[in-house]
């Protein structure tokens, strides 16, 4: 019997993946760690560790099962470095000219896969609640795609938190008891942390010698690197911090990074844990009276809606939504987002948690790094380049939109109603940041005011073309139009003053 390769992906460590189910007695399934997907962007080396030391447990679990597997390690002495070189290779070795594969979450490996001289069958990865024809059904013939509107859809087809067909608590969404500003301290001891084992280990001495210089720490590494210790991750988040995750979704504390979130992107996005059984421990844990509704509530919005309406739109899109840029923003993106010295410390301290942990939660990516990058119109590529690299859990169909989209508006508004900009007040009110900046969020000119308080006017007054008229602006432009003209002189004159120092390399 000719054998098939059967490509299982690093972020497709999921037993019950579409490729998998489909595998035949006598089919090789083909992992690799190559050079090409480790270096395209210069991912942090806690990411590349974390996805080669759970591809190599997951390997050996299919192994265990009864499979046969052709593992390449990155220093292999015949890696040939790329995903299709890998399938070649292993196609040669064992006489196969057929390849099943998930669809990977990337165009540019989707197209790569095609344009291989082997038959390739992309599966569907229906490791979602949605799968893409069914949000291309719902997208078709709507003017504006709204993620609320969806999230309902994927609340009355999983049946989570409804009751007889109606939203627990008679309502879809409880965001109006959400969204408190920072607690003075966190009543639980942060995430669950796991001592790397000798696979792990083995990895880490890999990364340390071949990425070592990237951006980013490698230790101390705690992340699970299997199902087992994801599971337990899950855990204790749903034990410890679940019933606050609504109540502090968007504060900021210098002194706590992780504060009641999760921190289990990575988990799921690589495969490890099923976002209907993360969701299903949510709500179990609310029918227990252990967590209230709005925080369950809350939590669920973000895995069946925003994680699933994301990958919908990176998908509706098509290859050429990650190039688009509607503001004509062209600044280089500033050294401090790799680590060089900045005086606002809301992006020194994201920055460096970033770069410790490999991790931010949402309103630090959403409202400091990623509010900076748009006030300051960064080059919108530069920034997804960016967010790919740094974070743990980025993969182009979940950070593509939410950096394109979401976060930079450089899609011109495909989701978004309006561009998520602030002044440096959102984030006063939202983390306690600003007490030990080297800038006073109070000043909105002059020496030591606030970069947030500047720029944001300099951005809606270089956009007033396209956004005087959003309805949900209007306020901002009255605000702005009603100050002294000379007033407004001297906040543009010392944005630009910013920007120029910022450009030249300055520390600002
Ligand atoms: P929690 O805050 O505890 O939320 C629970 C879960 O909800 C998350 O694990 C995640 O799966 C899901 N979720 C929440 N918000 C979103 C969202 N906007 N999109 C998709 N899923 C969401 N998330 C990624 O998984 N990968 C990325 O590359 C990524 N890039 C982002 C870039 C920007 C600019 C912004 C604003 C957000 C990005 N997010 C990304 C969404 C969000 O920030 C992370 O999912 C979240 O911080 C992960 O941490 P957590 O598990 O502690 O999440
Ligand atoms: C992110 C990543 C990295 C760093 N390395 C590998 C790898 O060596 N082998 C592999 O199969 N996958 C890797 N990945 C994940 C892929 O980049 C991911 O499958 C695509 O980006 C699609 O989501
Ligand atoms: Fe950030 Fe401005 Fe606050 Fe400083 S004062 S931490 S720059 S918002």
């Amino acid at each position: 019997m000719v054998s098939r390769l059967i490509l299982v992906l690093g972020d497709q460590l999921t037993p019950t993946l579409s490729a998998l189910r489909e595998a035949e007695a006598g089919d090789v399934i083909v992992m690799a760690e190559v050079a090409d997907e480790a270096a395209y962007v210069p991912h942090h080396p806690k990411k590349i560790a974390f996805l080669f030391a759970a591809m190599r447990k997951f390997a050996a679990r299919l192994e265990a099962d009864g499979y046969r597997v052709a593992y390449t390690r990155l220093d292999d002495p015949d890696n040939t470095g790329s995903i299709p070189g890998e399938l070649l290779r292993r196609a040669e070795e064992v006489g196969a000219r057929e390849v099943i594969a998930t669809q990977p979450g990337e165009w540019r490996l989707i197209q790569l896969l095609d344009e291989l001289p082997l038959t390739v069958r992309q599966r569907p990865d229906d490791r979602f609640v949605c799968s893409i024809p069914e949000f291309e059904r719902w997208a078709e013939d709507r003017k504006t795609l709204r993620m609320e509107f969806f999230y309902r859809e994927m609340r009355r087809k999983t049946g989570l938190l409804m009751v007889d067909g109606e939203p627990a608590g008679g309502q879809w969404n409880f965001d109006h008891e959400n969204r408190k500003p920072a607690p003075d301290s966190i009543d639980h001891g942060g995430p669950m942390r796991f001592t790397p084992d000798e696979t792990t280990e083995e990895v880490l001495a890999l990364v340390e010698r071949r990425f070592g210089n990237s951006f980013g720490d490698l230790r101390p590494f705690h992340f699970a690197t299997d199902r087992g210790q994801a599971r337990r991750a899950l855990a204790h988040f749903v034990k410890h911090a679940l019933p606050k995750f609504g109540d502090y979704q968007d504060a900021m504390l210098d002194g706590d990074r992780f504060l009641y979130h999760a921190l289990i992107s990575f988990y799921m996005n690589a495969g490890l844990l099923d976002p209907l059984e993360v969701c299903r421990a949510a709500e179990e844990a609310w029918h227990e009276g252990h967590a209230p509704l709005n925080a369950v509530e809350g939590f669920v919005r973000q895995i069946i809606g925003w994680r699933e309406f994301m990958r919908g739109i990176y998908f509706l899109h098509g290859p050429d939504y990650t190039s688009r840029n509607v503001l004509g923003h062209d600044r280089d993106l500033p050294w401090f987002y790799w680590g060089g010295e900045t005086k606002m410390r809301c992006i020194a301290k994201t920055v460096e948690q970033t770069k410790e942990e490999a991790y931010a939660h949402h309103i630090q990516r959403l409202m400091v790094t990623g509010n900076f990058a748009l006030l300051a119109g960064i080059d919108p590529w530069q920034v997804h380049e960016w967010y790919l690299a740094v974070y743990a859990d980025a993969y182009e169909w979940v950070e593509a939109p939410n950096v394109i989209g979401m976060s930079q508006f450089a899609d011109g508004g495909v989701f978004a109603s309006k561009p998520y900009v602030s002044s440096g007040n959102y984030i006063a009110k939202m983390a306690d940041y600003c007490g030990q900046c080297h800038y006073s969020v109070k000043k909105k000119t002059g020496e030591g005011a606030c970069p947030f308080n500047l720029l944001f006017w300099h951005f809606l007054n270089r956009h007033r073309a396209r956004f005087e008229n959003n309805p949900r602006m209007a306020q901002m432009y009255r605000t702005w139009d009603r100050m002294a003209e000379d007033r407004r002189d001297t906040v543009l004159a010392e944005a630009e003053g910013f920007l120029a120092r910022m450009s030249a390399g300055e520390v600002v």
